[in-house]
């Protein structure tokens, strides 16, 4: 396979002027009839024409009317044509029922849909599929489907055909087709200029009742891009789809969004707090990219992150504003760490903006996205919101219309605020994860900190050159007063020093307050600072930060052998869980113990190598130490929390339920499970019927309430995908791989189905004791189901493949294993461009 390279970038040697598509439905020999004027671009290097084409039968081919015979490879064809405009027109065929790669056009369930982002369009018709080629695209669909959608506004339809024509030019990724047996939420939108807009919400007939939320929260989203980003929908119809069948979250084709149903479809009954929060979050994503992503798009796939890094922190910012600042923070933070850390600490570390590329699909990466966003976010912090503002005005007004790159984007920043930002940009070519480390000093009433930065060497990077890092700061006097409130530190040497002169006494520092930048901060603190912290940071996140800090004290001491600084965390922990002025859902996240996998990482990093199972019996006896300490108080505790009000999936009644089940969680190790067999026998939402769900499996006592819930919800595919990730996740560790590869043979498995193999597999690969199980069985297992899947589905085959991008922390056993699957991997006879990709980066 060939690599692609940002450096060769060149420009099209044609443009488009528009496009003309005409669909014949069918399900196994659709026609494609494309009409599309093309013309000689200016800035071109070369008048070679070459369209994109995969998987793709040609019927007939046209230029200006004379029927020509193209060179065709696997890539797409050339044809000769003229060096002027002109227009071509060709007809294909292929097969939407043999489509289980789910990219292109597919049918689902008797539904036929698109997923063109990346490179999907190229197996619709043969075209310029990159997104620096715009075009106003108008699409005829004749099917006998009742709904046939596409892009933009409804231009014309009769029985059997409907035509859609989207004004706005956008490239071939953004174009998106449905058709189908469908019913819609209807609602509508007043934008600011006083124009209506229509909002359908397409589902299956029978999912009508699961669509408030989305569309409570989409229009809470197209209220707050006009009040905060000043940006306003513009055209008279905004569509979303809800698809089983889907191998991302969500698709922001413009004008006709496309989510996988579990990032849209919703109710109290079957769907948790967190699922409300995250279609909340990505309803959110995809109508923010109509502005950033449609109207300015990226030039090519180098520049992913300037939509997706973007658009990430405009959904994160969303959210905080819609729910708890403080608590969206944390979570954010969990996730990053959980995520992104973990790649940029390992073989498939890259760049934000990456150099090259096999398979774009593989790039879709929580570095692209959320590393994205924390970059985005530290120019925010480092420029301060107006002028941040004054940015994204001019990003607009200088880009509208055009497929833009990241310079471009540091340039508005540059000449909005008037900036120099090279170093900067050093946040987008670096790989990896700095380490800030920092010493005090303390004299005559000045308090210096002195900080450190270092950034590990990453594959293909063995240089690292310092970063700007903003650290903001603030410092607390000996009885807890904010003695220096917070303030950005601009960090931009490789160890600078910042002093604060005039205190009254030695401060308690509180550092990269709000996790100021994505870094992994060190700093020796006694067990009575961070408890001190843990009651006093004004900065909440901080606050929480101590915590875990502690916490992951006391688990390093109890995985090591030494002696923990239990009392200090656990007369900390009681304490916080005390303070009634803290809102719920932060102290549940307070409760929360460290991750086995962010043990894992630790210790690595602490140049301990990590033993699965000892840090998941330390994370165990942790628990039940915590359960005992606090034991005289979950009982009021959990009292206070008992919600009376119906059922709301505000930020608000979520939080209560979270701290609800993370004092249940203590609970069970103390009853046995008696406490969450009433809570499950009782529960009138899902939130309290799977966490108490999950209490009685960790305590071995969940045979008869998993019956149940099988048999309730046997119909309904989105909560069954949660009774099968569970019994994974709660398996112990010796049992995991045996569970997940019974569950793959229960008749509802089906491995064409992206959440259900996910809700197995991908519930392994997140079991770290389960996973790296010394037996090796979690490694086979997975490495059975990647190579089944991946003639399959390249695309869910290759993300899969990732749960073994931690190699390098483990002991040489668990090394020649997890080396052992891969290359068991990599030798399987026709493997995929994807997942060979992935497989040769991590064993390289
Ligand atoms: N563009 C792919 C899906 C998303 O990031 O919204
Ligand atoms: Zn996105």
């Amino acid at each position: 396979p060939q690599t692609i390279y940002l450096s060769d970038y060149t420009p099209p040697a044609y443009l488009v002027e528009d496009v003309h598509l005409t669909f014949r439905l069918a399900p196994t020999a659709t026609r494609v009839i494309a009409r599309i004027n093309f013309r000689p671009n200016p800035e071109a290097k070369s008048r070679a024409f070459f369209l994109h084409g995969e998987g793709l039968k040609l019927i007939w081919a046209t230029v200006d009317g004379q029927i020509v015979q193209p060179g065709i490879d696997e890539d797409g064809l050339t044809a000769e044509v003229p060096d002027a405009p002109f227009t071509w027109e060709a007809e294909v065929e292929i097969d939407p029922a043999g489509n289980t790669r789910l990219e292109g056009l597919y049918l689902s369930n008797g539904m036929y849909c698109t997923q063109c982002e990346a490179e999907g369009f190229r197996r619709i018709t043969y075209y310029p599929d990159r997104p620096d080629v715009m075009a106003p695209f108008t699409v005829r669909i004749e099917g006998e489907e009742p709904v046939l959608l596409s892009n933009g506004n409804p231009t014309d339809h009769g029985p059997g055909w409907a035509e859609w024509t989207d004004p706005w030019p956008k490239p071939s990724y953004l174009f998106a087709l449905v058709a189908g047996d469908l019913v819609a939420r209807e609602d509508s939108f007043t934008t600011r200029n006083e124009r209506e807009v229509a909002l359908k919400l397409w589902v299956r007939p029978g999912d009508e009742h699961k669509t408030e939320w989305a569309m409570e929260s989409l229009k809470a989203s197209m209220k707050w891009d006009e009040e905060v980003y000043g940006r306003e929908y513009d055209l008279d119809i905004f569509q979303i789809v809800a698809v089983s069948d889907f191998n991302m979250g969500a698709m922001e084709n413009k004008g006709l969004n496309i989510f996988n149903t579990s990032a849209v479809l919703a109710s109290p009954d079957t769907s948790t707090d967190a699922n409300f929060a995250r279609i909340e979050g990505i309803v959110a994503h995809e109508y923010f990219h109509n502005w950033t992503g449609n109207r300015i798009t990226c030039r090519d796939w180098f520049q992913l992150s300037l939509k997706e890094g973007l658009t990430v922190f405009r959904d994160q910012s969303f959210s905080a504003d819609l729910r708890s600042a403080a608590v969206q923070r944390i979570e954010d933070v969990m996730a990053l760490r959980g995520r992104q850390f973990r790649e940029d600490n390992g073989p498939l570390a890259h760049q934000v903006q990456p150099d090259s590329f096999v398979e774009i699909n593989n790039f879709y990466t929580a570095t692209i996205y959320e590393k994205g966003a924390e970059v985005i976010r530290m120019l925010h912090t480092l420029v301060g919101p107006d002028d941040y503002r004054k940015a994204l005005d001019l990003y607009f007004d200088r880009h509208d219309g055009e497929a833009a790159t990241i310079d471009d984007w540091l340039n508005v920043f540059e000449d909005a605020t008037g900036r120099d930002l090279g170093q900067f940009k050093r946040w987008y070519k670096q790989a990896g994860t700095p380490r800030l480390s920092v010493e005090e000093q303390w004299e005559d009433g000045t308090y210096t900190l002195t900080f450190t930065q270092d950034t590990p060497p990453t594959p293909g990077q063995d240089e690292k050159a310092p970063l700007v890092i903003p650290i903001v700061t603030g410092l607390l006097g000996p009885n807890g007063d904010e003695v220096v409130p917070s303030q950005v530190l601009e960090m931009t040497e490789k160890t600078q020093s910042f002093t604060f002169a005039g205190l009254g006494a030695k401060p308690v520092p509180s550092i990269l307050r709000g996790f100021s930048a994505p870094v992994i901060l060190t700093r020796e603190a006694s067990p009575e600072e961070r408890a001190f912290l843990l009651a006093n940071d004004t900065d909440p996140f901080n606050r929480w930060e101590a915590g875990r800090m502690l916490a992951k004290e006391v688990l390093t001491a109890m995985v090591t052998g030494k002696e923990p600084p239990l009392d200090a965390y656990l007369g900390a922990l009681a304490t916080m869980l005390r303070d009634d002025s803290l809102e719920p859902a932060f102290r549940a996240l307070a409760l929360h113990l460290p991750g086995e996998d962010d043990m894992a990482q630790t210790l690595h990093d602490a140049g301990i190598t990590p033993d699965p199972a000892r840090i998941h019996d330390a994370r165990e006896t942790l628990l039940q130490e915590v359960a005992e300490h606090l034991q005289d108080s979950l009982p009021r505790l959990s009292a206070e929390m008992v919600i009376e009000a119906p059922f709301a999936p505000d930020a608000e009644q979520a939080g209560k339920r979270a701290l609800a089940l993370a004092l249940l969680r203590l609970t069970t190790r103390l009853d046995g499970g008696k406490a969450a067999a009433k809570v499950y026998a009782e529960a009138d939402n899902m939130t309290l019927s799977l966490g108490a769900l999950g209490c009685l499996l960790d305590a071995e006592a969940g045979e008869a309430a998993l019956a149940d819930f099988e048999a309730r919800w046997a119909g309904d595919a989105l909560v069954m995908d949660k009774w099968f990730m569970m019994q994974v996740s709660h398996a112990a560790p010796e049992k995991a791989a045996d569970v997940a590869a019974r569950l793959a043979e229960h008749p509802a498995f089906n491995m064409k189905n992206p959440n259900r193999f996910r809700s197995v597999f991908g519930a392994l690969a997140m079991h770290p004791a389960g996973f790296h199980h010394a037996s090796g069985a979690g490694y086979a297992l997975m490495a059975d189901w990647i190579i089944r899947l991946d003639p399959l589905n390249p695309q869910i085959a290759a993300r899969m493949s990732g749960a073994f991008e931690t190699i390098g922390r483990y002991d040489a056993d668990r090394q020649g294993m997890m080396r052992e699957a891969l290359e068991r991997i990599a030798a399987s006879e026709g493997l995929s461009r994807d997942t060979g990709e992935m497989v040769g980066r991590i064993l390289r």
